[in-house]
């Protein structure tokens, strides 16, 4: 089994609800189990124009999957959940991503892990240091330190 980090976000259609069901959903993922997610963190949107606040948060699961099957897995959640792809960046009912698949280091074309924008977002450098505060990264290092060096958005516990 791989542990695994998949970041939660979305910013339309109830994020509240859409993050908790996302989390059911993740719970029923055949061949993974959920052991942990973090509390929910309401951050200000980074990507184009005037998008609502996102409702951010982090889940720890332990997979037997490839990362193609698990990626594959959490586009079909993404699908349930109406997930529309318009814009890069744009609103979205549920982004589900994966943040950390072990210590493997994953290249594109169609899955890059560590994900790419990882170290520049606090709104998921920060649920994840909540549930996984010792987490060392692929390339050795730690969380607190890539924390601490990210840049501040607006980001409220919930
Ligand atoms: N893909 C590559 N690597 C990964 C990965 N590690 N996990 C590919 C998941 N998917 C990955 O993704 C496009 C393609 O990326 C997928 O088909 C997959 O093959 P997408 O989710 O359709 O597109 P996207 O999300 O619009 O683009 P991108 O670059 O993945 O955006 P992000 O990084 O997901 O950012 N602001 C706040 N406050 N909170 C947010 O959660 N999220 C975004 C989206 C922007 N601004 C935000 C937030
Ligand atoms: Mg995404």
């Amino acid at each position: 089994m791989i542990d695994c980090f998949v970041g939660i976000g979305s910013n339309l259609n109830e994020p509240l609800t859409q993050v908790s069901q996302a989390i059911d959903s993740l719970s029923q993922l055949a061949h993974c189990s959920l052991l942990k997610h973090s509390p929910w963190y309401r951050s200000s949107p980074i990507g184009p124009g005037d998008q609502e606040d996102y409702i951010n948060g982090v889940a720890h699961l332990q997979t037997s999957l490839s990362a193609a099957a698990l990626l594959e897995a959490l586009q079909v959640i993404e699908a349930q959940h109406l997930r529309v792809r318009h814009q890069r960046w744009g609103p979205r009912t549920l982004d589900l991503d994966i943040l950390l698949f072990g210590q493997q280091v994953i290249d594109p074309p169609n899955l890059t892990v560590p994900h790419k924008q990882i170290f520049k977002r606090n709104f998921v450098l920060q649920p994840l240091a909540d549930i996984a505060p010792g987490l060392l990264f692929p390339d050795g290092s730690s969380i607190v330190s890539r924390l601490h060096s990210c840049p501040a958005n607006a980001l409220k516990k919930l």
